[in-house]
């Protein structure tokens, strides 16, 4: 069997079972096809270095090695702050207004994809499969051919892929896209965003798309599918069955004191449609005052991107809401929303979503969506809450028995959420059955086989999207 070499911005370095650690599905099911390939994964330290050395830190736990690099603070500023997270992460979730350009912000992604490039290849044997991820690394496929690499090279991007007539503001865009040919296989998240990139592919670049996928430019064959992620939903479940998962559940059920709780877990970030949601809620509170004091809201968001300016804003902006919310609704002896800017264990955050009535999921654009697919694995079979799904994330391709909601409308996710709060168990159960048997179906290791098959030339091409 061939190694698997994963290439991704950061290293999730595998915690050692022994220690309990608990990690995500992603990160444990990578590990596991690391571990059973004897492959390794590379990425950024996280750490910076005064100068670029290309040293190499070799690390093995659990039977999986990593190797990592520090960059350079100005990689850092210009690649990673920049041109990931300041121009293509707003660009691709459809927010042109955010999207900076700058040119140092080009060369010094480039420049970064030319380190990956150089410190990874020699790493490389002729048999091995190479994995990258995302769009931190979207022309490292080109960097390592011109290094003479010749093996299978597959790339996955996790969030969407924005419409041709965005994705042209971008300086340069055909330069980026172009360097993608270089792939083997090229997997998105869903079927949406895999017409978005065939459109640009054929009126940009004058590509044609077969019925398989395959793209011809040029002369060359580039297969691309898309590739729902999932979450092992065992592992979900494993982890509800611990004594922090018990202990999150009873606070937060004494907490409630009887009240049904809505819960959201989001990373900090414009995408997530958290003002939205907020503003949803209060819509919601306005409109059925007899549910004043009988619901709380708990907003789950550790802040992510610090050093990104627009994340400093939007943390303001939610403080400021949430305390308006709280000052125009409460009473003596109850918040509507309780905000949190903290993370929480993995294992705590099943035993909080176990103990919600619903789950609040209304990410304006997200690649695929995991939270909703933990907040399902964690219900009840016999009293399960329900999901609140913006019809704009992936994962409402495979969630439609979830209640589907635009996320940009205050009325219609205050709806949902007095029919969420009315409905009956039978509908609740009809409806958990259905979103289960999804995310049992997409879990993560189908995703990972799906495209390594792929890769590998054992399958032509992605299995079809089932119909929902
Ligand atoms: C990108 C794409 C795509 C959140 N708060 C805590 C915590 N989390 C965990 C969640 C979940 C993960 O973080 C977030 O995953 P998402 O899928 O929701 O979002 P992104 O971070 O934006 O991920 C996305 C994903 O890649 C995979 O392809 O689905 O569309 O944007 O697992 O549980 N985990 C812990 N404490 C927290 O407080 N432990």
């Amino acid at each position: 069997m061939s190694r698997l070499i994963v290439i991704s911005n950061r290293v999730s370095t595998p915690k050692p079972r022994s220690s309990g650690g608990a990690q995500g599905g992603l990160a444990v099911a990578l590990a596991a096809a690391l571990r059973e390939s004897r492959g390794l994964w590379f990425g950024w330290s996280g750490e910076t270095a005064e100068e670029f050395t290309g040293q190499i830190n070799m690390q093995r736990v659990d039977g999986v090695t990593t190797a990592t690099v520090d960059l350079e603070e100005q990689d850092v500023d210009e690649y990673y702050n920049g041109y990931a997270n300041r121009t293509l992460w707003p660009l691709f979730h459809y927010r042109i207004d955010l999207a900076e350009y700058d040119r140092s912000f080009g060369s010094g992604y480039e420049r970064v994809n030319q380190r990956f490039a150089e410190t990874v290849a020699p790493l490389i044997e002729p048999d091995d499969l190479v994995w990258v991820h995302d769009y931190h690394l979207v022309p490292l496929g080109q960097q390592l051919r011109r290094r003479g690499l010749k093996n299978r090279i597959g790339f996955f991007l996790h969030i969407p892929w924005p419409p041709q007539r965005l994705m042209v503001s971008l300086p340069f865009h055909e330069r980026l896209v172009r360097s993608m040919l270089d792939y083997d296989l090229i997997g998105l998240q869903t079927e949406e965003w895999l017409e978005s990139f065939h459109h640009y592919v054929t009126r940009e670049l004058g590509g044609t798309v077969e019925p398989d996928g395959t793209i011809e430019i040029d002369g060359r064959r580039v297969k691309t599918g898309a590739f729902p992620i999932g979450i092992d939903p065992e592992e979900f479940r494993a982890a509800l069955a611990t004594d922090e998962a018990r202990q999150a559940y009873d606070t937060l059920k004494r907490s409630a004191e009887h009240r049904k709780m809505i819960i959201g877990v989001d990373r900090l970030d414009y995408s997530k449609g958290l003002a939205e949601r907020f503003h949803g809620y209060r819509r919601f509170l306005e409109e059925h005052p007899d549910w004043s004091g009988r619901v709380s809201f708990l907003q789950i968001a550790p802040p992510s991107r610090g050093e990104v300016h627009t994340y400093a804003h939007i943390r303001e902006d939610l403080d400021q809401l949430s305390g308006r919310i709280n000052g125009a609704f409460a009473h003596v002896d109850w918040v509507p929303i309780r905000y949190v800017n903290q993370g929480y264990p993995r294992a705590g955050l099943a035993g909080f979503y176990r103990a919600s009535d619903i789950g609040l999921v209304t990410p304006l654009r997200d690649g695929m969506n995991l939270v909703a697919k933990e907040y399902v694995a964690a219900q009840d079979p016999d009293d399960p809450g329900v999901l609140i799904l913006s019809r704009f994330a992936g994962a409402a391709h495979q969630l439609g028995e979830a209640l589907l909601v635009n996320p940009y409308s205050k009325d219609e996710l205050s709806d949902a959420i007095h029919a969420a709060l009315s409905m009956e168990r039978t509908e609740r159960i009809r409806r958990w059955e259905k979103l289960i048997e999804a995310v049992n179906r997409d879990d993560v290791g189908s995703w990972l086989r799906g495209f390594v098959e792929v890769l590998r030339g054992e399958r032509t091409h992605a299995p079809a999207e089932p119909a929902i």
